[in-house]
């Protein structure tokens, strides 16, 4: 299982690191509900569109690699993510079950079906750290088209969450890198495992709330973290 900190080392911001640039005076739970984006659109829209551009020119880092090659080491691994960056499938993970969306799926905001990404405006302005509001292009139905991720006060996508808790609660064992624990339902999947006595290791330099009831902790970056152990699982 996945969160934020799995990114970092490719250069994308952590959810609750400090925005940067234009977005610094938003708090991201502000702009990732749908009352935000009803409320002002193009700063939302904007918001994401710059995510998109900024995560679209990332790369999978050590650790995203190294979950991609246990897969093939271990037929049934599979990645429960909360990130929308796309970077485990760009490694070359295959099971990869996205509890939030993808900043890649932009939808129409009422019938949810895919707007094609070539259609989406590219702001001006020489880079995505100097882009703004953009007011959000509308579906052929006249609704505008919103980012297909989950926002605060969302369901989660049905499918998405049972077959993350069927993956947890089959576990051998739950490797939880990257995340504060602090956002629900996602934070509720490794406690999940521990209620069935599924041994639950954490990767992650900081101490979370999951940090005590954790079998084992590892304080290290996901990265190095990752690599030395598939270092140790091909020997
Ligand atoms: C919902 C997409 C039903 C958007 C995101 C109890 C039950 C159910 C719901 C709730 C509940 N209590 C509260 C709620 C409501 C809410 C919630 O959890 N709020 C929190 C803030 C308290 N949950 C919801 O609204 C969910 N919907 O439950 O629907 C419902 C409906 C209505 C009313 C009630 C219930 C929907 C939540 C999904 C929100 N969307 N993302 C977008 O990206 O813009 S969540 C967002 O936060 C990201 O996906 C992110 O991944 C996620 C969690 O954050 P983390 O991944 O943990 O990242 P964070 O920055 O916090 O931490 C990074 C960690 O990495 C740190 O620990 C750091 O130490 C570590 N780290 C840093 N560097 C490294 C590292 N680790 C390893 N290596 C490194 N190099």
């Amino acid at each position: 299982m996945t969160g934020a900190g799995m990114s970092q080392e490719s250069g994308v911001p952590t959810f609750r690191d400090a925005q940067s640039g234009l977005w610094a005076r938003y708090r991201p739970e502000e702009l990732a509900t749908p009352e935000a984006f009803r409320r002002n659109p193009d700063r939302v829209f904007g918001w994401y569109l710059m995510r998109w551009a900024m995560v679209s020119q990332t790369e999978p880092h050590a650790g995203h690699r190294a979950l991609a090659k246990m897969e093939r080491l271990f037929d049934s691994l599979s990645v429960v993510t909360q990130n929308v960056d796309g970077l485990h499938r760009r490694a070359g993970s295959s099971r990869v079950i996205e509890l939030h969306g993808s900043l890649g799926s932009f939808r129409c905001s009422s019938d949810g079906h895919l707007f094609d990404d070539a259609d989406l405006p590219v702001p001006g302005g020489e880079s995505w750290e100097e882009w703004g509001p953009v007011a959000p292009p509308s579906c052929w139905c006249g609704s505008p088209v919103r980012p297909g991720v989950v926002w605060f006060g969302e369901v989660l996508p049905v499918g998405a969450l049972t077959e993350a808790q069927r993956a947890v609660a089959e576990a051998e064992v739950v490797l939880v890198v990257g995340t504060s624990g602090v956002v629900y339902p996602a934070a509720q999947l490794p406690y999940l495992a521990l209620s069935r006595g599924i041994p639950v290791i954490e990767i992650n330099p900081e101490p979370t709330p999951l940090s005590e009831d954790a079998n084992w902790r590892w304080p290290r970056a996901a990265g190095p973290a990752l690599a030395e152990l598939l270092e140790y699982l091909e020997d």
